[in-house]
């Protein structure tokens, strides 16, 4: 239905300039259908990669909760200037999201298209209303669903020029503009905010921006489950991995039972998949070792756990996926003798053609594909890897585990965060 209803408005729109008048129904082509409208959103600039990925699954399900009223398409944030993507040499703004993700699949669960797209179609560089979601001022005492358009308690990035257009960074796209701009106080689910998008706002296209204030619906139950399915990564990255794996690990997936389907027809049981004969470690430097000071091992702390793991499943291989700088990663290698470690390390091309973000992605599918795997503590890169092995079917037991600080070998283990069909 999404992609019908996606398929019959982004060809209204080619023929028809009329199609775009804010809020009217087009009902002399296509019967009694409604308009199309927009939601795109934003995050805010600190957060990393995968929290983001989390922001969007909450926003997806906004989106399929709308198109139940009316039919709403999720404009794709592009992708950039984001604080961990640092390599230097490296232009990184503008990224759709191709780059990183299936979208066929993503279509599969809410009508999404590219940023890019949005305008082409608009024929026009603009964005007719934006909320910029923030929470009440002075904080809450009790927790209540409420919002309402306020003051903005700080500096938006929002400014206004002369003939009453909104400007902002808009992901690097200085043409752009909002006419209509609002801060809005909120405390509430993503959904709490949908009677007001269709019954307050008129707009064909209305921006979210700071949309980590919504909060999950559900969190866990099959519908966080179904948007997190539909993440799947863009194939090109896939098989860089695969390749990886195979080249390096051992790793093949009819040998170590994970093989992918089209997700809305993919179910496995835990115990399903096998896994490559190697063990995978997600070990987060860099920012993280102040940032959860006291929760992360020393290197040499964190390869006597990984030791410890190789003797007990008779595993001869690890892989790493890390952001640590190369002289850590040699210095980590060093504690190993007898077994093997290895690191991705991307070509100039691959680099230059899928960025920070896509290598980090090829090391989670590769960590995601280990036979035990155990990652850092609290790090949205470790849970989305654990995600991935819960999608794939993976024994929870060889998927939520963490490396513990070299005071406490016997720390807490992750919560199990099993997927739900
Ligand atoms: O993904 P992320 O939100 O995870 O942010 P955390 C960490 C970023 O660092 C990733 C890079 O998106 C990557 O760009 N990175 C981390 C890695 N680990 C790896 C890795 O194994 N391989 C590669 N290639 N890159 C939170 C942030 O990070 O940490 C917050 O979201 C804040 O903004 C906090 O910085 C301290 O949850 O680990």
């Amino acid at each position: 239905v999404f992609i019908c209803w996606l398929a019959v408005f982004v060809r209204a729109d080619a023929e028809d300039d009329i199609a775009f008048s804010a809020g009217e129904s087009d009902t002399t082509k296509f019967g009694q259908a409604k308009s199309v409208r927009y939601l795109l959103y934003d995050v805010n600039p600190g957060e990393g990669f995968n929290l983001r990925r989390d922001v969007y699954m909450r926003v997806t399900n906004l989106v399929k909760e709308l198109n139940k009223e009316e039919p709403w398409v999720l404009v794709l944030p592009p992708w950039g200037r984001l604080y961990h993507w640092k390599s230097p040499d490296l232009e990184q703004i503008k990224i759709p999201w191709s780059t990183f993700f299936d979208l066929p699949s993503l279509r599969e669960h809410v009508p999404v298209i590219e940023f890019e797209e949005y305008l082409k179609l608009r024929g026009e560089p603009v964005i007719d209303e934006v909320y910029y979601l923030q929470g009440f001022k002075g904080g809450w005492t009790k927790w209540e669903e409420k919002m309402n358009i306020t003051e903005c308690n700080e500096g938006t990035g929002f400014v206004q020029d002369e003939e009453g257009n909104w400007y902002s960074w808009f992901f690097g796209y200085e043409e752009v503009y909002a006419k209509k701009f609002a801060c809005l106080s909120y405390m509430g689910h993503a959904t709490f905010i949908k009677p007001f998008l269709l019954k307050n706002t008129i707009g064909r296209c209305v921006m979210l921006p700071r949309a980590e204030v919504l909060l999950h619906d559900h969190f866990g139950n099959s519908e966080y489950w179904k948007a997190r399915r539909s993440m799947v990564f863009a194939k090109h990255l896939r098989d860089i991995g695969d390749e990886f794996r195979r080249e390096n690990l051992d790793s093949t997936d009819p040998e170590d039972k994970t093989e992918l389907e089209d997700w809305t027809k993919m179910k496995r049981n835990h115990g399903d998949a096998l896994g490559g004969p190697y063990v995978g470690v997600h070990l987060r430097r860099r920012d993280y070792l102040y940032a959860r000071e006291g929760n992360l091992p020393s290197l040499k702390g964190a390869a006597k756990q990984i030791k410890k793991i190789l003797k007990k499943y008779n595993l001869q291989k690890v892989f790493v996926a890390t952001d640590a700088p190369s002289e850590e990663f040699e210095e980590f290698k060093n504690y190993f003798k007898k077994s093997k470690v290895y690191r991705f390390v991307p070509s100039k091309e691959i680099k230059e053609k899928y960025k920070d973000g896509g290598v980090a992605i090829i090391d989670q599918w590769i960590a995601a594909h280990a036979r035990y795997f155990v990652g850092s503590y609290e790090s949205t890169f470790s849970f989305r890897i654990q995600e991935e092995r819960e999608i794939l079917g993976f024994d929870p037991d060889m998927t939520f585990n963490r490396l513990c600080p070299d005071n406490d070998s016997d720390c807490e283990k992750p919560s199990i965060w099993k997927i739900v069909y």
